[in-house]
């Protein structure tokens, strides 16, 4: 079979590749020429272990063609970004780039064709493309929500359950045939709506849960106790999985879908208060530095700028809000991360990141932060004006730090 995967991200692209080493004939299609050559040349950045490989591996098999248009096919898999728009003030899900890749595979379309859908979208979405698309022929329709973690995509894309929500039975069970090709994951099948719903499901119980840890921390540092501590023991409890706190929550996922269930239904109130409160932690990170450093100015060293740890994407990270918010206030900020590919404020290297700060601010749990050696912790501490750290994620060695004459504070504590 024929596939043609539209949208080479950090989705599309493993998927094509995966497609293609399983025997299909695979069309990869992006509109970002420059990505495209990237892919050929195997030159694009990624921290996803062995992507490369199986890249290299797909091209070499003959089976992968990596082009900016697409082309006649048997399936069609639909991996663009959906991000969050906002609108009169309510945020909502940014269709665009979907209906543009929809109406630019419309020419190649056939009847008998399947369009398998892996963005993420609100509930209702494949139904009405299949509405539009069903007008002029018999096309197959699934959303078969992508689920698989950045930092571990690789082993998700094939171990991880998946769900195939079809807009009629034929259509589930044959987008099914695909994946089951390298999927050794359950593969369960329902309607449309449902698994555009169980998507959104995913993302939220983890966005409400991390709420939940974040009021926590603020909680305990009001009431004078260690948050950290506190879950440790609670999770002790059998039935009790308490998530951490952290200076926010990042990623074009769990801090984007939430709202796709906001915007279908006023019943969304807890979903709505969990963001708000995820939302509000750059600023309360931003306020504990000016407590702990005791003035509105000041020179701030950030360790670390993408969304989480160990991946090289800073998409909604926390750390643009927080930069954003200091420098804002007319704090001179410097931010060192080895791990991001880009970031909107300039990176700089450690020893100018420390030079003469006032505070240096953990913000992702890189494992670098984790490891540095005592003898790097000295020479960050000759070069600091005060030996003071603030650690929003509970990750850096607390005593050796201490030994090498630091203050250390803990976001919660
Ligand atoms: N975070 C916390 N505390 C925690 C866990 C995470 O503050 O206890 C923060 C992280 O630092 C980060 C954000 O939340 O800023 C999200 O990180 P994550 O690792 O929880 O998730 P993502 O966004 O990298 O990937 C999620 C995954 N969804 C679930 O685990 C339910 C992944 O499986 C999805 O495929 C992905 O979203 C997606 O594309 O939707």
């Amino acid at each position: 079979k024929k596939v043609c995967v539209i949208g080479l991200g950090y989705i599309g692209l493993p998927t094509a590749s995966m497609l293609a080493i399983h025997g299909f004939e695979v069309i990869g299609v992006d509109i970002n020429e420059k990505r495209v050559e990237e892919i050929k040349e195997l030159s694009f950045k990624t921290t996803e272990k062995d992507l490369v490989t199986l890249v290299r591996g797909a091209i070499n098999s003959g089976n992968l063609k990596v082009q900016a248009t697409p082309d006649k096919a048997d399936v069609f898999i639909i991996c663009v970004p959906t991000p969050c728009i906002e609108n009169n003030g309510e945020k909502r899900c940014d269709l665009s780039y979907l209906d543009k890749a929809i109406e630019n595979i419309k020419p190649y379309l056939e009847d008998g064709n399947l369009i398998i859908i892996e963005s993420t979208i609100p509930p209702g979405t494949t139904d009405e493309i299949y509405e539009s698309l069903s007008k002029d022929k018999k096309v197959y329709v699934a959303h078969c929500p992508e689920r698989v973690l950045p930092g571990n995509i690789l082993k998700e894309l094939v171990e991880n359950d998946r769900v195939i929500g079809g807009v009629d039975k034929k259509s589930a069970e044959m987008a099914k045939e695909i994946y089951e090709s390298f999927v050794t994951g359950e593969i369960y099948l329902t309607d449309a709506k449902t698994a555009e719903m169980v998507k959104l499901m995913e993302n939220t119980y983890r966005d409400v849960n991390i709420a939940l840890a974040n009021e926590f921390a603020k909680i305990s540092e009001e009431i004078g106790i260690n948050v950290w501590e506190a879950i440790e023991l609670a999770n002790k409890h059998p039935r009790v999985n308490i998530l951490k706190p952290g200076p926010g929550v990042g990623g074009h996922c769990i801090s984007i879908d939430p709202w796709f269930i906001v915007e279908k239904s006023k019943n969304a109130k807890l979903i709505r208060t969990a963001r708000e409160l995820n939302d509000s932690m750059p600023l309360f990170v931003v306020e504990k530095i000016k407590k702990i450093i005791k003035k509105d100015n000041g020179k701030v060293a950030i360790f670390g700028v993408t969304y989480k740890g160990n991946v090289d994407d800073t998409r909604e990270s926390p750390a643009e809000k927080v930069v954003g918010k200091l420098m804002d206030e007319g704090f001179d900020v410097k931010c060192y991360d080895k791990y991001a590919r880009d970031f909107v404020y300039p990176l700089f290297n450690l020893d100018e990141a420390v030079d003469g700060a006032d505070i240096i601010i953990v913000l992702a749990e890189h494992d670098e932060y984790k490891n540095f050696s005592e003898d790097e912790m000295k020479h960050i501490a000759s070069k600091v004006k005060n030996k003071i750290i603030l650690d929003t994620k509970n990750i850096i060695n607390r005593d050796l730090w201490e030994k090498a004459g630091f203050k250390v504070y803990v976001l919660g504590d």
